[in-house]
């Protein structure tokens, strides 16, 4: 876990820097409250801060103020620091956003298992947010985490004016899985279909669990050709895919279609239409006989 000091007083700060290297944690060090305001809003945050009260430029409360009024992802847990004792202080610190506090001069033992408190809720926020963006049986991004990353991509292409598609892909005949195999092997084959997907895309590309069968894929960069021939080595993939049955070792074979779109920029389309028109392609791909792409 990476913690970040902000405190103006070289002696304070060593000791901190000292103590937190010896007890295992990555270290940022900011001299005063403006440089950690900085060094948060840049790639890689820290988990927790702890910070001084009184800092030159940006003192400790304003930061915590700062801090929360980021958009950023992942929350930050800060520890005010203070010479301040007194309860309108500490009132002041909390109300600015602080989650504790500890009155100079402390004890190291102390800020050790304040540090704890700080690390189990950090640890219970990363796993909170995991369960809700993921989806169980795949491990895939669920479809709310799937759709609000889609909404992203679709604005910064806009922006920049880059390409970017969408592909929908279906199971074909996948209720005849489940009622010749039962569920669980049907569970089976939606993780395999699922990995052969995710092994064939690129870093860029990203892959969400949209519904029972249908998976999706937003296609940053990508323009239609592009996203057409991405498709196509899927579904062969899928098609050439050689899934054993666990129990009776016969081998079950699938097939899958899918509906691709590119997002039209000079329409400035929204995400709603990208993902019909792309439905739409998929529907006439089951209507053409399955197994293929459709744009
Ligand atoms: P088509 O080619 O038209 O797509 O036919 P299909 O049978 O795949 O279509 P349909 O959408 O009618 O059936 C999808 C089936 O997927 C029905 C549902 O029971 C099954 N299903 C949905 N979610 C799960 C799941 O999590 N596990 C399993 N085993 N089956 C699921
Ligand atoms: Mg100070
Ligand atoms: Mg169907
Ligand atoms: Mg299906
Ligand atoms: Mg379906």
């Amino acid at each position: 876990m990476k913690i970040m000091i902000a405190e103006d007083d070289l002696i304070s700060r060593r000791v901190l820097q000292t103590n937190l290297m010896k007890w295992g944690y990555d270290i940022d060090v900011a001299v005063n409250g403006r440089e950690a305001f900085e060094m948060i809003t840049r790639p890689s945050p820290p988990s927790l801060l702890i910070s001084d009260w009184m800092m030159p430029l940006m003192d400790g409360p304003t930061l915590c103020r700062a801090i929360r009024d980021l958009d950023i992802a992942r929350y930050i847990y800060i520890i005010l620091l203070t010479t301040k004792g007194e309860k309108k202080d500490i009132i002041h610190g909390l109300e600015a956003g602080a989650d504790d506090f500890l009155t100079k001069p402390f004890n190291q033992e102390e800020l050790k298992y304040r540090i704890r408190i700080g690390e189990r809720i950090i640890n219970l926020e990363h796993r909170i947010l995991q369960l809700a963006n993921t989806d169980a049986l795949t491990g895939m991004m669920n479809r709310r985490a799937f759709m609000e990353r889609l909404e992203q991509e679709i604005e910064r292409a806009h922006r920049e004016q880059t390409a970017l598609s969408f592909l929908i892909s279906d199971i074909d005949y996948f209720k005849r899985v489940n009622d010749t195999y039962g569920h669980q092997v049907g569970d089976l084959v939606l993780q395999c279909f699922c990995q052969t997907l995710k092994e064939i895309l690129r870093p860029y590309d990203f892959l969400g669990r949209y519904g029972g069968e249908e998976f999706v894929v937003c296609m940053p960069g990508t323009m239609d050709d592009q996203a057409r021939s991405v498709a196509e080595r899927l579904r062969k993939a899928v098609e050439e895919k050689e899934i054993i049955h666990p129990e009776t070792g016969e081998l079950i074979a699938i097939t899958s279609s899918f509906g691709t779109a590119t997002c039209r920029l000079a329409l400035r389309e929204r995400t709603d239409d990208l993902i019909k028109r792309a439905d739409e392609a998929l529907y006439r791909a089951k209507e053409e006989g399955r197994n293929r792409v459709v744009s």
